[in-house]
């Protein structure tokens, strides 16, 4: 029998693994979640795999932090990596030779800058640190970024769709990256909507807001978004907090 597709993440928010996840749900396969665990099991579960060792992992190197995905004696890291690995497996990684790297990239670009950089936005100064303790820092980052960042950002995401002369990043394909696009942009408008409100109004990025809605609407996503498998937004990537949601000038 084959191994089970096994994804170990935190419990209580989409986070990190919801790219994973939304990967796995479009391809329609079985696989294990940590977050359908209790929070405290979860947890336990999940600090277990990154301070100690089982026999079964002797082949891997320590990981940092989760995601995690296991998959037989495999056990990786890094939200990317996995989807890189899973990208073929789940035929969502284009069909030519070398688009692999294509849709990592697309995936890559699409994770820096939707989604660690607004992360920074409330975590600006330190990760250790709690939000209220890095409010005033977090309110001037999260307007730069939405004034020089996220228009930026948005840019980049509209020319790609454009140039590719399709609804989808790599052209005609539908992958990954896609997924993880939605994701972010899904992301953004929870933390920001007034920027991002003001975004979609000004026409300026309509193939990007339409790759949102087009994915949304997919069978199989829109079937785990309406799941209790999809979870709230809360204080995880993206979060609100209405002082930091003004309108960039
Ligand atoms: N680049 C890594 C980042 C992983 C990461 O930062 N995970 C968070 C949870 S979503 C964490 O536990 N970070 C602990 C830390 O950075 O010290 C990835 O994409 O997987």
């Amino acid at each position: 029998m084959e191994a089970p597709y096994e994804l170990i993440y935190y419990t209580g928010v989409p986070g990190r693994g919801e790219h994973i996840r939304l990967a796995l749900e479009e391809a329609g396969v079985a696989y294990t979640d940590t977050a359908s665990l209790p929070m405290s099991k979860c947890r336990e579960v999940v600090t277990t795999y990154l301070t100690s060792r089982t026999e079964d992992e002797q082949g891997n190197p320590p990981y940092y932090a989760p995601p995690l995905f296991k998959h037989g004696h495999l056990i990786i890291s890094q939200t990317s990596n996995i989807l890189m690995y899973l990208g073929p497996k789940l035929g969502l990684a284009g069909s030519k030779e070398d688009d692999v790297y294509r849709v990592n990239a697309l995936a890559l670009t699409a994770l820096d800058g939707l989604s660690t950089e607004v992360h920074d936005c409330h975590h600006p100064i330190a990760a250790e640190l709690y939000y209220e303790e890095q409010k005033e820092e977090s309110l001037r980052r999260s307007k730069e970024w939405m004034k020089t960042r996220l228009p930026k950002h948005l840019g980049f995401w509209e020319k790609v769709l454009e140039r590719g002369g399709s609804k989808w990043l790599l052209g005609t394909e539908f992958t990954y990256a896609d997924l993880v696009l939605f994701q972010c942009i899904d992301g953004v408008q929870f933390a920001f909507p007034k920027a991002m409100n003001q975004a979609r109004e000004s026409g300026k990025y309509n193939r990007v807001f339409q790759l949102w809605k087009d994915v949304k609407a997919r069978p199989n996503v829109a079937a785990y978004l309406a799941s209790e498998r999809r979870q709230k937004y809360d204080w995880g990537i993206y979060r609100y907090y209405p002082e930091n949601d003004v309108v960039p000038e």
